[in-house]
């Protein structure tokens, strides 16, 4: 069994999405981020950073629990742990790991940033808004010439790079984008919809 500590963000949602795409059995432990559960102590022993998400498996890789941190570790771990989404091939391989460090470092902190010059911040900084809306629609180009002409981020295969990438085009409304300039990306976010697993995915721990 594992237990998933998230809130309803995409980058939450890229391990749930990847827990039932691999059917794995886990328990959904919401860390309300809104109100401050991400800094109590007993989160903290499994999250150093204090962000969500986090998972603790029951049966680690010596049968003992161990906790993981940091979204796009945990993917590596589901992966290996279940030898499914991760390209054993070397090229491919090291395809999909680049464009889960893409995600990462870019088409994430920057899309959060997007979000919230766009929607918290308490007044509107015109320099910031510019600034982060300019960066994301550049890296949806980026995702859009990636796709172009394939189904999936790796070619054919579905992997993490899509259950990591998803989520966050999802939210594509609080970045200013609207999908129809990115024609690869919404042909590849109408395929990542339709399946019942990113759907599922996409409800935990709630909606929103
Ligand atoms: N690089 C981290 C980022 C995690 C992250 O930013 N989590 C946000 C929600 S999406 C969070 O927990 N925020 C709470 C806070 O900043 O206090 C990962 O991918 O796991």
């Amino acid at each position: 069994m594992i237990d998933l500590y998230t809130w309803a963000t995409p980058n939450g949602r890229k391990v749930s999405i990847m827990l039932e795409a691999v059917a794995l059995e886990y328990r959904v432990k919401p860390i309300d981020i809104l109100h401050d559960d991400q800094f109590k102590a007993d989160f903290l022993a499994i999250s150093p950073n204090n962000k969500i998400p986090a998972i603790v498996d029951n049966d680690g890789p010596d049968g003992q629990p161990v906790s993981v941190f940091e979204s796009g570790a945990i993917l590596l771990y589901l992966a290996e742990k279940t030898a499914r989404f991760l390209p054993q091939a070397p090229r491919l391989r090291l395809e999909c790991m680049q464009w889960l460090m893409w995600q990462m470092g870019g088409f994430g902190p920057f899309l959060g940033q997007a979000h919230h010059f766009n929607r918290f911040a308490p007044e509107p900084v015109p320099y910031a808004i510019q600034r982060y809306n300019k960066e994301a629609q550049r890296l949806w180009q980026v995702l859009d010439t990636q796709l172009n002409g394939q189904a999936f981020i790796i070619g054919d295969s579905l992997s993490i790079a899509d259950f990591a990438i998803y989520p966050w085009a999802a939210r594509f409304a609080w970045q200013k984008v609207d999908p129809a300039d990115y024609p690869a990306v919404a042909g590849w976010m109408a395929r990542m919809e339709a399946m019942d697993f990113v759907q599922r995915g996409m409800q935990v721990p709630g909606p929103g």
